[in-house]
C-alpha cells in the first residue's frame, strides 16, 4: 500500500469510528448514513413483532442510523416521538400511525422543518396530501372483502340466518375502519348473514379473549355461528374463550381472521381456525427503498401496495414451513 492510500484508509477508519456508539448494537452507522426516525405503533400482535424486526433489519447500519421508538398503542406517545425526531433534525421520518385522525399539526411541523415523512402500514386522514411523501402498506378494505368472500363461499348451500360476531381492531385505526368497511360491503349483499355484535379487542389476544367471553355470554349457547376477527391474535384469544365455554372453535363457531401469522397457521392446522387473510408485515426492504428515494429527492409513488393471499385449514400443514412470520 502506498503512503497516500494508507492515509486515505486511516481517514476513512476515523470517520467510520467517529460514528460509533449510535444505533442499537450491531454495526455502527457509517459516515453519511441516513438518519431515520421510526415511530412504531407498539408490540400488540405477532404481526407487529414481525414488522418491527423487518424494519430494524432493513434500516440497519452502516447505511442507516435508525432511531426507533415504540408508542405502546398511544397516539400521544407517537406525537412526542415525532416532535423529538424533528428536534433532532433526522433526515427522514417514517411511522405507522396508531389511529387515522389527529396528525395535521405535527405533520405540518415536520414539513416546516423540511423533513420528508413516509407512512408505513397504516394511513392517516389529512386534507393536505403534501403532508407526507408516500405510503407503503396493504389494502385493508380488500382484506375485509376477502374475509367476507371466503365466508360466503364456505357457507354454500347453507340456510340462513347466519349470526356473525366481529372483533374489531383498535378504535379509529385504519385497519379497523377499512376491514370493517370491506367486510360489510360484501357480506351485506347476502341476506343470510347478520352481524349481531361488534366490539374492539384492540388487536391483542388478551382483549380478544375477554370480548369473546362477553359475546358468548350475551348471545347464549348456540347464538353465534361465525367470528370475524380483524387480526389473528384476537382470533387466537377468542379460541380460548370458545373452548372454555365448552364449544369447538372451527366447528361450532367458524372463524376467519386477518394477518396470516405463524400462530394462525398453527391454529388452522389444529382445525380451530378456518381461514386467514394474509397481511404482509415484511415491509422493511420496500420501506428502505422509499427512504433512500425521498432522501435523495427522487420521485416516489403516492402509494406502494404489498401483495397478499388467502389461506384455509386445508392448506395450513403444507404452508406452515414456508411462512416467514
Ligand atoms: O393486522 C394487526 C396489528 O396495522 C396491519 O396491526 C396492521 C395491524 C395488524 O396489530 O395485527
Amino acid at each position: 500500500m502506498n503512503k497516500g492510500l494508507k492515509l486515505a484508509a486511516a481517514v476513512l477508519c476515523a470517520a467510520v469510528l467517529g460514528a460509533c456508539g449510535k444505533g442499537d448494537g450491531g454495526a455502527a452507522a457509517g459516515d453519511g448514513a441516513i438518519t431515520v426516525g421510526f415511530s412504531q405503533v407498539g408490540a400488540e400482535s405477532e404481526w407487529r413483532t414481525a414488522n418491527t424486526r423487518s424494519v430494524k433489519e432493513a434500516l440497519a447500519a452502516p447505511e442507516f442510523n435508525l432511531k426507533f421508538s415504540d408508542a405502546q398503542q398511544k397516539q400521544e406517545n407517537q406525537i412526542k416521538a415525532l416532535r423529538s425526531f424533528i428536534a433532532q433534525g433526522v433526515d427522514v421520518i417514517a411511522f405507522s400511525p396508531v389511529v387515522e385522525s389527529g396528525w395535521e399539526t405535527v405533520l405540518r411541523e415536520a414539513k416546516a422543518a423540511g423533513i420528508p415523512v413516509v407512512l408505513t402500514d397504516r394511513a392517516v386522514a389529512v386534507s393536505d396530501e403534501s403532508l407526507y411523501a408516500t405510503f407503503i402498506g396493504s389494502d385493508f378494505v380488500e382484506e375485509g372483502r376477502k374475509a367476507a368472500r371466503w365466508l360466503i363461499e364456505d357457507s354454500e348451500g347453507q340456510a340462513g340466518p347466519v349470526r356473525v360476531v366481529e372483533l374489531q381492531g383498535t378504535v379509529g385505526s385504519a385497519p379497523a375502519n377499512d376491514r370493517m368497511k370491506g367486510f360489510k360491503e360484501i357480506l351485506g349483499q347476502d341476506p343470510r348473514f347478520t352481524i349481531v355484535r361488534s366490539q374492539s379487542g384492540d388487536f391483542t389476544r388478551a382483549k380478544g379473549k375477554e370480548v369473546m367471553e362477553a359475546f358468548l355470554k350475551a348471545e347464549g349457547p348456540g347464538g353465534i355461528d361465525v367470528l370475524f376477527a380483524h387480526n389473528d391474535d384476537m382470533a387466537i384469544g377468542a379460541i380460548q374463550a370458545i373452548e372454555a365455554a365448552g364449544l369447538k372453535p372451527g366447528e361450532d363457531i367458524r372463524i376467519v381472521s386477518i394477518d396470516g401469522v405463524r400462530g394462525a397457521f398453527e391454529a388452522m392446522k389444529a382445525g380451530k381456525l378456518n381461514a386467514t387473510i394474509e397481511c404482509n408485515p415484511l415491509l422493511g426492504p420496500q420501506l428502505a427503498d422509499l427512504v433512500r428515494d425521498v432522501h435523495a429527492g427522487r420521485p416516489v409513488p403516492r402509494r406502494v401496495e404489498v401483495e397478499e393471499g388467502v389461506f384455509t385449514r386445508e392448506q395450513a400443514a403444507a404452508e406452515l414451513p414456508r411462512r416467514k412470520y
